[in-house]
């Protein structure tokens, strides 16, 4: 190829490389989703998502991913290296191709079509588009050379350039997301921890190391699981007593393939995550319907071939098999079609009649060869069965004794006017004294204050039954007038918006982790349809003479204390911690936390309430060392310690 067409053919695919990535930037929620700090945490997946790739390629064993100082991540894989030699069809170098040309659909996906959680190894141009600069080194094994490239913006600032010799292999991404875009550069390091391990859980053997350097000392994680979706399992029960070790099923077909791990505790609660092709599928889909299916006419054709049912007894309902179990299903499939608003539900219906077929083949049999095994979860089966029997007679009884139907709503709550509830809130708040305040700083025409105290119940080992009769508990219910279990009803929700307003300490850890396993357990429709919310009060106090300004972040308190001595470098700015709403008065809570113009609400998600279930046990348990080491590791993360 002489010079002058090289030069050409790159011009020409330049036109197009701009075009492409405009659009990206023209409208980056197409692209990552948004641009909060949610689209944010997505452009580290993104890039994670290719090295991820790599390793399934069968390349890469090790994956580095660093938030450094200054808001910039670093991703290094220890793969091929992204090819650098000139590109078949656009004459350019393949990783210049890769970083700055849109590619439409991927590998999942069909054309342009975007499916939820990822771009499946089309993101790097993406993350490209809307990073304020990117850079990029090849260690490339072919020839044992070092390349690198950097853009601005998505435009390059050269060619591909030749470093030299290296004997090391593989890709490091350097970028620092565009604060043109984005709404906040603050990356969420708990966030991004839950979805690494995830992904290194869905593909064992992985092992990637996740530093945060953002503070004083670095916090590493290490994440490597060589059991796979067992160790996923072995994690999600941790804290719990298992009744035996994690079962694990797995089939490959000749276009998908499926495997479950599954284990039950003696706790009540019950887990299921769900995924295809390593996508979260929050909503279920085929897969979920057909391993829930498939459990529970296993388990009742095994109770009845065994007489543990007799002719007489009802059958075993769903709720009753999946009391205290924790499973993890992942198909991976060639055409994964995903389903509703928010494209997190499986709809290929080939995979419900794989996942039943799996569990009806080899669960089953592992049962008939492990007969204490199947003896101890039917036994729970059974009593759970009881229980249910025992909470509808409860309830009712509870209806005719404390009136929990006759719209008599608790003395403690301090209700609002307004009654259409897609309009009202309602904050529940730790404490009376707390709980004044927020009385005093609310608006009343549409907030509703109740303020909780009193002994804790533990609702990771209650059935419904206690909670009805609880009086910590029973209040909620009766001011969010929904009911719960199998008879929550959402139309009757007296409020849209839940928020729970605890300290970041302690006792707030507490409250908030008892209401989000009590939500989770027993009214999960809530969570999952977005009506929960965590308060997000400021950490800091900075006065400058008349002038109070808060923060709420370390970073936003050094950016508000130079904004502060602005006109005067000299001027001393007084910072004091807020130790607790308490602290505040009326006014300032009004204005920092509650008033919607003003403050910051954090939606919690289920993910939030897996986590919440997950470390139930810890921070109620007797044990007080694993809870002091709890707090303590995560207390750099108290702001969004919602658990
Ligand atoms: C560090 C940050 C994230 C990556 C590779 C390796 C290859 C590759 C990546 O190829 C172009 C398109 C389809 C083949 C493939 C290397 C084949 C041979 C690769 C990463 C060429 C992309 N040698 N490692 N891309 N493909 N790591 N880590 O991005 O046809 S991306």
């Amino acid at each position: 190829m002489s010079e002058e067409i090289r030069k050409n053919s790159y011009d020409e695919s330049q036109i197009q490389v701009l075009e492409g990535l405009e659009a990206v930037r023209k409208r980056p929620g197409m692209y990552i989703g948004s641009t909060s700090v949610k689209g944010l945490n997505h452009l580290v997946y993104e890039v994670v998502d290719n090295a991820i790739d790599e390793s399934l390629a069968g390349f890469c064993k090790n994956i580095s991913v660093t938030i450094n100082k200054g808001n910039t991540v670093t991703v290094i894989d220890d793969g091929r290296g992204i090819p650098t030699g000139p590109h078949p069809k656009l004459g350019i170098s393949t990783l210049e191709v890769v970083y700055t040309i849109l590619h439409a659909g991927g590998k999942f996906g069909g054309e342009g079509y975007k499916v939820s959680g990822g771009l499946h190894g089309v993101g790097a141009s993406v993350v490209n588009a809307l990073s304020e600069w990117l850079e990029v080194t090849v260690y490339d094994s072919r020839n044992g050379e070092e390349f690198y490239q950097k853009y601005s913006r998505g435009k390059p600032l050269s060619p591909v350039k030749r470093i030299g010799k290296t004997d090391k292999t593989g890709t490091k991404v350097t970028f620092l997301p565009d604060a043109e875009i984005f709404e906040t550069l603050e990356f969420e390091y708990e966030t991004l921890l839950t979805r690494l391990r995830e992904q290194a859980f869905l593909n064992a053997g992985i092992n990637i190391v996740f530093t945060d350097d953002r503070g004083e000392k670095p916090v590493v994680n290490t994440l490597c699981y060589e059991g796979g979706i067992r160790s996923f399992v072995e994690y999600l029960n941790e804290n719990k007593t298992g009744l035996h070790d994690v079962i694990f099923v797995g089939q490959q077909n000749e276009n998908n393939s499926a495997e479950v791990a599954l284990q039950y505790t003696d706790s009540y609660s019950e887990t299921i995550l769900s995924f295809a092709n390593d996508i979260r599928t929050t909503d279920g889909g085929t897969h979920e319907l057909g391993f829930k299916t498939a459990l529970t006419n296993v388990l009742n054709d095994y109770a009845r071939r065994y007489k543990i049912l007799k002719d007489a007894d009802p059958s075993l309902s769903g709720e009753d098999v999946r009391e205290g179990l924790a499973a993890v299903i992942s198909v991976k499939l060639t055409e994964a079609e995903f389903e509703g608003q928010t494209k997190t539900k499986l709809g290929n219906s080939e995979m419900k009649t794989v996942v039943s077929k799996l569990l009806t083949d080899k669960l089953a049999t592992f049962f008939e060869e492990n007969p204490t095994v199947i003896r101890a979860i039917l036994n729970k089966a059974v009593t759970a069965q009881r229980a249910r029997e025992a909470a509808r007679k409860a309830r009712e009884q509870a209806r005719r004794k404390t009136g929990l139907d006759s719209g008599q709503m608790p003395d403690k709550l301090r209700d609002c006017n307004e009654r259409d509830p897609a309009l009202t809130e309602l904050f529940i708040v730790e404490g009376d004294s707390a709980g004044g305040s927020a009385t005093q700083g609310r608006d009343s025409r549409f907030q509703a204050i109740l303020p909780l105290w009193g002994k804790m119940l533990n609702v990771e080992k209650a059935r419904a039954d206690k909670i009805y009769g609880n009086d910590k508990l029973s209040p909620v219910i009766t001011a969010l007038g929904a009911g719960l279990g199998e008879e929550f009803n959402e139309s009757k929700l007296r409020y849209h918006k839940i928020i729970i307003m605890a300290d970041a300490d302690v006792d707030g850890a507490h409250i908030r982790t008892l209401l989000l396993t009590f939500f989770f357990r027993f009214m999960r429709p809530l969570i999952e349809k977005g009506y929960v919310y965590s308060a997000v009060p400021p950490l800091y106090k900075l006065t400058r003479g008349k002038t109070v300004r808060v923060a709420y972040s370390d970073e936003e308190r050094d950016k508000v204390s130079a904004e502060m001595r602005k006109d005067n470098p000299n001027v001393k700015i007084d910072i004091s911690r807020f130790k607790g709403l308490g602290e505040m008065d009326p006014g300032e809570l009004k204005e920092t936390t509650m008033d919607p113009t003003k403050r910051t609400l954090r939606r919690i998600t289920l993910e939030d309430a897996v986590a919440a279930d997950r470390i139930f046990n810890v921070l109620m348990g007797e044990d007080v060392g694993p809870r002091r080491q709890y707090i303590e590791q995560n207390a750099r993360y108290a702001v969004n310690l919602d658990y």
